[in-house]
């Protein structure tokens, strides 16, 4: 008989709660789950077809070491005894910097990725560290760094209240929206609309997105950080700036003022190719309606000006009055977040505390940039060890990073890597060992990173849907045991893993003067726990001590993971508050508008005003039924319009002599790929698109779907050198390029 179980999706940042059908112990259906209370029923294709994901045949199920060159399926013991065998030696000859870690997107969608990696890497303390957030949101980070001291407090705009909605780079009709964890994204935008709010979309594209605006900006790509300036100068020319409640807690509003007096709509109105009496209406739109948020994504972070931009979107925030208050943009509260501590001065936040060996590039958020992982491996220089060995967790940067040829040779000449993947991919094939996760149906969930960015303040948790398979192991397990292997502690018991963390926890709590439990006794504490296992106990742990927490008792009617477990469609915790001054970490326990790095750089984009803008620019794209680079091998997700096709506009398409469905050759500073062209106005003209995530024909990979219509890698065009220098982000959209018919004879070879 077939039963149902409630899962939380973890295929995008939408969250939404879903009713399985399981049948034995697979999953043959999907559909939203109406008493879900964040996402009330919602789903989208890709949630529909979780059944298909979880049981893609070509999911490893047992890990594999590499006997003799190849890769041979082995046992758990024999893959860890191999994996300590292959990272202890590294460390102890060459240091803790020679042995790299890679962290990967999905590690943000699953317990394991939450709760492992810090201690992953606060044993290790290699700093060595490379993630998705440099081919991503670094950018967000370094700016929320500087003006509010704390890299993670990133203000989520109020979807559901805003008046007025100003939305640049970012497509949420196919992304279902990042860094505002919104299920329903769509659904909100038109009822933004349908309310009498305004929707305006700034993006070199005609996306989906855009057509539900009243208002599409198509700007030249690279340029959003001009714009967003001139807005701010906008407002400080006529007089528009109202600070309302936030005044007491902002600094350096005057400089601001003078640092952007250059940037007037004239001045960047060539750069972005926008009308500057437009750009004016749109400053006046912002300033007059009752509640308004700016919030940027993608296409403003992975670009040259990547930290200026999202700077950017927070000032123009502050300006209007709109941080912090509902309607605008506000700050998250999670329920595994920190305990709040009363507002004061704090730390600040430090840029480039070291150094990348080869390009000498500063750290951010204790990262070095993903595009400099080639080179930390593949360059040998005076100074310090290159990384001789690798973990990989849930990360595939020989398609997702620049210059993925460079890569996958590097990785090819290292002395010893591990990834922690369920599949044999482009990245994962150069393992010695391969430890494979179990498939999300029987993995539990929570989204420890999506509630600090989710526009209702609220929590949920799912156990497993389905139990572990024979041979499996979980992979919060897989990570204790990786954490073991990694430090020197091969063979002990992994439940020691989280007791320490445990341990450790409750002994600071206790010490805080302003934790609920101060003066406690941690073993008393810890005793009280619950939870099946390590990770729920830790769960239990972080709700109790977390802003709803019971405390231990302090607050009996707080959460706990009992009352959580109560509650399997969740419990809802009510909408964004203002929050301030209580996020703020910086010295001056302000937020420090212009911050010194920032200022640093403004001149860059002064110059930026007189570039020559170069004739033809790529950018990227998402499709609603794809997920990065990992999502191409379910046939239920492919087809259709999800296909790695070059757009460009009929002007550029007659212009070069191209016709729709031809072979294209791109060519970048990192190579050139070859795909059929797509001719279609939804791309502004000097401007072409190619997706991500494509080119599945790479040896060695079990991937049998994805190999068979494989696509071309789009990071193939870039060869790692641009970057936004502040972050160390990569630029990936704006980047210039050059295209030409290739005879259709020709392709077979390319
Ligand atoms: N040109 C261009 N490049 C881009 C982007 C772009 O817009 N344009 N976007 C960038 C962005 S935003 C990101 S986040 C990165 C993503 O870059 P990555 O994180 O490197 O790539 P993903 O494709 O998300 O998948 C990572 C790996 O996780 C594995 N995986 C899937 N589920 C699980 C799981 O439950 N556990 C474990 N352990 N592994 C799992 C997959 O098999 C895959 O190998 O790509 C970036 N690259
Ligand atoms: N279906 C699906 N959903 C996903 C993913 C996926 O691969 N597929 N990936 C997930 C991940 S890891 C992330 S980070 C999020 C990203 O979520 P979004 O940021 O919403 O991602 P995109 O859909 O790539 O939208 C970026 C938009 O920026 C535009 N753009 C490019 N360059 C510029 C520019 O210079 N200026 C402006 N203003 N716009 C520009 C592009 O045309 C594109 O429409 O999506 C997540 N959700
Ligand atoms: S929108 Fe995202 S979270 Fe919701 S069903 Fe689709 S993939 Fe899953
Ligand atoms: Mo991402």
């Amino acid at each position: 008989m077939p039963r149902t179980a409630l899962r939380i999706c973890p295929l995008c940042e939408a969250t939404c709660g879903l009713t399985l059908t399981v049948e034995g112990t697979r999953v043959t259906g999907a559909r939203g789950d109406r008493e879900d209370v964040f996402s009330k029923g919602f789903i989208c294709p890709k949630g529909a077809a979780f059944g298909a994901v979880d049981s893609d045949p070509d999911r490893l199920r047992v890990p594999l070491v590499r006997e003799d060159g190849a890769l041979r399926e082995a046992t758990w013991e024999e893959a860890f005894d191999a994996v300590a065998a292959g990272l202890r030696p590294v460390v102890e000859r060459y240091g803790p910097h020679a042995l790299g870690v890679v962290l990967g997107n999905p590690n943000v969608h699953t317990v394991a990725g939450a709760l492992y990696p810090p201690v992953l890497l606060a044993a290790l303390r290699t700093r060595s560290l490379f993630t998705a957030s440099t081919v991503d949101q670094m950018p967000k980070h370094v700016s929320s760094g500087l003006l509010f001291g704390d890299a993670h407090a990133i203000p989520v705009p109020d979807l559901d209240r805003t008046h007025h909605l100003l939305l640049i780079g970012a497509n949420p009709l196919e992304s279902n929206g990042s860094l505002c964890t919104a299920p329903d994204f769509p659904g909100r935008l038109k009822a933004l609309r349908a309310r009498g709010g305004r929707l305006t979309v700034v993006d070199p594209r005609r996306t989906r997105t855009a057509k539900l605006a009243d208002r599409h900006l198509a700007i030249r790509p690279g340029t959003d950080a001009l714009l967003l300036a001139a807005l701010a100068t906008v407002l400080f020319e006529e007089d528009l700036t109202d600070l309302g409640a936030l005044a007491p807690h902002v600094q350096g509003v005057g400089e601001l003022r003078d640092a952007l007096r250059d940037f007037t709509p004239e001045a960047v109105a060539e750069a972005c190719d926008l009308d500057a009496d437009l750009i004016r209406t749109l400053a006046r739109e912002l300033a007059a309606a009752p509640t308004a948020a700016v919030y940027a994504r993608i296409g403003s972070c992975t670009v040259p000006h990547g930290t200026l931009a999202s700077w950017l979107v927070d000032v123009l925030n502050v300006l209007t009055g709109n941080l912090d208050r509902p309607g605008g943009a506000l700050f998250p509260q999670a329920a595994t977040g920190r305990t709040p501590r009363p507002a004061g001065p704090g730390h600040g936040f430090a840029l480039g505390r070291w150094h990348s060996r080869v390009r000498r590039l500063p750290e951010a958020k204790g990262e070095l940039p993903l595009s400099a992982l080639a080179e930390e491996i593949d360059t040998a220089t005076d100074e310090g060890e290159p990384v001789r060995a690798l973990v990989v967790i849930a990360a595939n940067p020989v398609l997702s990073a620049p210059d993925g040829d460079r890569l996958d040779k590097a990785l090819r000449s290292l002395d010893f890597m591990v990834s922690v993947d369920p599949y044999l991919n482009e990245t994962s094939r150069h393992a010695d060992v391969v430890l494979p996760p179990p498939p999300p149906s029987q993995s539990p969930h929570h989204d420890f990173a999506f509630n600090g960015f989710a526009v209702r303040n609220q929590v949920r948790y799912s156990r497993p849907a389905v139990p572990l398979e024979p041979g499996r192991m979980a992979e919060t397990e897989i990570h204790a045991r990786l954490v073991l292997a990694a430090t020197g502690m091969h063979g002990a018991d992994p439940a020691a893993v989280d007791a320490t963390v445990v341990e450790q926890t409750l002994g600071k709590a206790v010490q805080d003067v302003h934790s609920p439990v101060h003066g406690r006794d941690p073993r008393e504490l810890a005793a009280q726990l619950t939870g099946d296992d390590g990770p729920e106990r830790r769960l239990d742990l972080m709700l109790r001590l977390g802003p709803y927490g019971d405390g231990f008792g302090a607050r009996p009617d707080g959460l706990t993971l009992r009352a959580l477990l109560g509650h399997p469609h969740g419990i809802d915790l009510g909408p964004l508050r203002p929050r301030l001054p209580q996020p703020l970490k910086t010295v001056s326990g302000r937020i420090e508008l212009l911050p010194a790095p920032i200022a640093g750089d403004l001149p860059r984009l002064r110059r930026a005003l007189r570039e020559r803008p170069a004739a033809l620019v790529l950018v990227g794209r998402r499709h609603l039924r794809s997920n990065n680079s990992w999502m191409h091998n379910v046939p239920a997700l492919t087809g259709g319009s999800n296909r790695c096709t070059l757009q460009l506009n009929p002007r550029d398409a007659a212009r070069l002599g191209i016709g729709d469905g031809e072979p294209v050759r791109v060519t970048g500073a990192g190579g050139a790929v070859t795909a059929p062209a797509e001719v279609t106005d939804a791309v502004r003209p000097g401007v072409v698109s190619l997706p991500h995530g494509w080119g599945h024909d790479r040896a060695g990979t079990r991937l049998n779907h994805a190999g068979a219509d494989p696509g071309v890698n789009v990071n193939q065009l870039l060869d790692g050198s641009l970057l936004d220098p502040l972050s160390g982000n990569a630029v990936l959209n704006g980047v210039p390029v050059e295209v030409a018919a290739v005879p259709e004879k020709l392709t077979a070879r390319t």
